[in-house]
């Protein structure tokens, strides 16, 4: 039979040795022996409770209170050092991972739209503004939006104008933007009011206003009651808007199989000595009105075709279309 007070011996030692270990109690492997030689299985506080059977009964209710005591307080310095032992990993990690913000960063070249782009978005802003909407049609057209329904059969002279690249059959590029204009017309009635902007392609020798590929933005304006003086009137809003104060504008007679009367329209940079020809315009000829089923009695409307790369060389004073189309970024980046 053992004794209450031997028991009490061992309990102290055992709490004697387990403080003992507590200063050195962080590292992983140290605390799990800990673990083990006091809370295990088979450890020394699990024996305790073991001893107990050979105490006189009277004393074991007092004896299971102290070990339990001990085991408490045994649960309690281990969970507490494992706690601080996770948050150390945890520390340690972040430090490991530390980004220092005062290092320079990796450079990422920004690009810059092409002025052609800015130049073009810029109209489109200014028509949208007076309430126009922006549509868009194919590069590859046929003969019949190109030509026919522009009122400019197989065998009119003026086809020879638009100097146009015929892929096969009756399929070309197209030469101008007006083909969008029936495309339009036809899927909808009037009032009609609608910009194109869009790419174009001509077999015209390149030079310094001339490029095979260009850009033109279409207009057109169909409703009751429409007169040269609101084509006018339209312009000088748009030039005024777009260039600013000191530019002049002038109409010279012309000829489009698709307008009547038809003009050129031609604009001078302040202090410059030359006009530029920077659109054709007009009033929708009827005949392209009742190709598309409207009544041309009843309504009237103009339509003027613009080059958006001379209207970009006059605004900037860029006397060469070819530096659009050389890929400089000295040049491109001047713009952005
Ligand atoms: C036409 O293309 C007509 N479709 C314009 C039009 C529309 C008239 C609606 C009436 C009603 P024109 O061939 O003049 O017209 O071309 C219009 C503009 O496109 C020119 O003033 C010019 O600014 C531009 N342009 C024409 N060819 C080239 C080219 N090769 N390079 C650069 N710009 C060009």
């Amino acid at each position: 039979m053992m004794e209450l007070p031997e028991l009490q011996e061992q309990i102290g030692q055992i709490k004697q040795d387990l403080d003992q270990q507590l200063p050195n109690l962080s590292a992983h492997d140290v605390l799990e022996s800990f673990r083990v030689e006091f809370l295990g299985r088979k450890g020394r506080i699990t024996q305790l409770f073991k001893q107990m059977g050979t105490l006189e009964p009277g004393a074991r209710g007092e004896a299971g209170r102290l070990i339990n005591e001990l085991k408490d307080h045994a649960t309690v310095c281990f969970e507490e050092r494992d706690k601080l032992r996770q948050s150390e990993v945890r520390r340690q990690a972040l430090v490991a991972d530390r980004l220092d913000v005062s290092l320079p960063g990796s450079q990422h070249a920004l690009g810059c739209l092409h002025p052609m782009t800015l130049v073009q978005r810029e109209i489109e802003a200014i028509f949208m503004k007076m309430g126009f909407d922006v549509a868009t049609g194919p590069e590859i057209e046929t003969e019949y939006y190109n030509f026919e329904a522009l009122n400019i059969p197989a065998d009119h002279p003026a086809r020879a104008d638009w100097d146009t690249f015929y892929i096969e059959g009756d399929r070309l590029l197209r030469p101008h933007t007006s083909p969008v204009q029936i495309r339009v017309m036809e899927q909808s009635e009037p009032p009609v009011r609608i910009i194109c902007p869009g790419r174009c392609y001509r077999r015209d020798t390149q030079d310094a206003t001339h490029s095979p590929v260009f850009h033109q933005v279409e207009l057109l304006w169909i409703e009751e009651g429409l007169s040269l003086a609101h084509l006018k009137h339209v312009l000088e809003l748009f030039t005024q808007e777009f260039f600013g104060e000191g530019y002049e504008m002038l109409f010279s007679g012309d000829f489009f199989p698709f307008t009547e009367p038809s003009v050129q329209v031609h604009i001078k940079a302040p202090g410059a000595t030359n006009w530029m020809e920077i659109m054709g315009a007009g009033m929708v000829d009827p005949a392209v009105l009742s190709n598309v089923g409207y009544d041309a009695e009843k309504y009237t409307g103009f339509a003027f075709g613009l080059g958006i790369e001379r209207m970009a060389m006059l605004r900037y004073g860029i006397d060469d279309i070819r530096a659009f189309l050389t890929n400089d970024l000295r040049f491109i980046r001047q713009f952005s």
